[in-house]
């Protein structure tokens, strides 16, 4: 598996680490994110990957040698360190030499100790600076810092103040993630300190995602404000679009039910919305940006179009946006 590192982000570090001609990560998407989404990103320039989320170990597997199949590209796997199925994800990542680890959910350190001596490049997804200090210490090579714009399982700080604090307070390079879907959003990221982006939501509207086309509707008419979160009392908040589903949780909210109670109304939700397209009463996960998500389109243009529009929005300010500094005293 030959890293393509070559052109405009030849230097970037994020570029270098992943192998990609493009310092762009997709997001490990629970039941979204297969090998096909992963190779179409893979492909085009970018990191794709498959996540493991709590898959069967044996339908993690498919995926795993579907993808060598699809691409020859360096490709990742997101590991759910709340799932009952991390220690399979591992053995598999270990069996399958997958060359880049993406986690989320939960505290890194295993999956560092038992990948990284193999090689594996180790990118833990965090919601704090307390939570990138610590996977720093214990051997991350980069961290995905995710704001609470992002879709699914979210901390509490947006991305533009959770970035820069990040980036601030360690060494390793920062990949920014949460409400990021066009250039727009990469030159944001990249004028907060961060050198490569992470994309989820933008991704579940491409032609290679194999999502039900529901889904993809219901990301396509999303509005600004058609996103919710879900289950804050758990401790586990998710965000996802509103619906019949959500406007349930809102109920077990109002009247302070036990806990066991959401988990209950939340089992299988997800896979149902995926899967069997039921977006009324499955949990479609989708970050604040799916607004902006207006049509479906190849992976590869969609990355090719996101950072050619970054790096013309980055000429356009430095050629005329910001004075001079000896211009602007006076
Ligand atoms: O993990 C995610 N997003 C996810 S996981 C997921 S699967 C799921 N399925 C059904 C119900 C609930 C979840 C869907 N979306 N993003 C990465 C992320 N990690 N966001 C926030 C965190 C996080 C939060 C707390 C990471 C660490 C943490 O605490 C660790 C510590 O030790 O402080």
């Amino acid at each position: 598996m030959k890293p393509d590192i070559h052109g405009t982000y030849e230097k970037n570090r994020v570029a270098r680490l992943l192998g990609r001609p493009y310092p762009l990560v997709q997001g490990g998407m629970a039941w979204v994110a297969n090998a096909a989404l992963a190779a179409a990103v893979s492909n085009g320039g970018g990191l794709g990957l498959i996540a493991a989320s709590n898959m069967p170990p044996d339908l993690l597997e498919k995926e795993l040698l579907s993808i060598r199949t699809l691409t020859d590209k360096p490709y990742g796997l997101n590991i759910m360190l709340m799932s009952p199925t991390v220690d399979d994800a591992i053995a598999l990542a270990e069996k399958y030499r997958v060359p880049i680890v993406t986690t989320g959910a939960g505290s890194p350190g295993k999956v560092i100790d038992r990948l990284k001596p193999m090689g594996t490049v180790v990118i833990p997804v965090i919601a704090s600076v307390a939570h990138a200090r610590r996977v720093e210490k214990q051997g991350a090579d980069a961290v995905v810092a995710e704001g609470m714009e992002a879709g699914g399982h979210i901390g509490e700080l947006t991305t533009m103040a959770l970035v820069p604090q990040v980036v601030d307070s360690v060494n390793i390079p920062v990949i920014a993630a949460g409400g990021i879907a066009d250039g727009r959003g990469i030159v944001a990221a990249f004028a907060l300190g961060a050198e490569g982006v992470q994309v989820g939501t933008r991704f579940i509207c491409c032609t290679e995602c194999t999502v039900h086309p529901d889904y993809k509707r219901a990301v396509l008419d999303a509005r600004d404000r058609s996103n919710t979160v879900t289950g804050r009392v758990t401790g586990h908040p998710v965000r996802c679009l509103k619906n019949k589903l959500t406007a349930q949780f809102d109920e077990l909210d109002k009247t302070h039910a036990p806990l066991d109670a959401y988990e209950r109304l939340g089992a299988g939700r997800l896979r149902a919305a995926v899967v069997d397209g039921d977006v009324e009463n499955g949990s479609v996960m989708a970050g604040q940006i799916a607004g902006l998500v207006n049509d479906i389109r190849d992976a590869a243009d969609i990355i090719r179009e996101m950072f050619s529009q970054a790096e013309r929005i980055a000429a356009a300010m430095a050629e005329r946006s910001f004075p001079r500094p000896s211009a602007a005293v006076k």
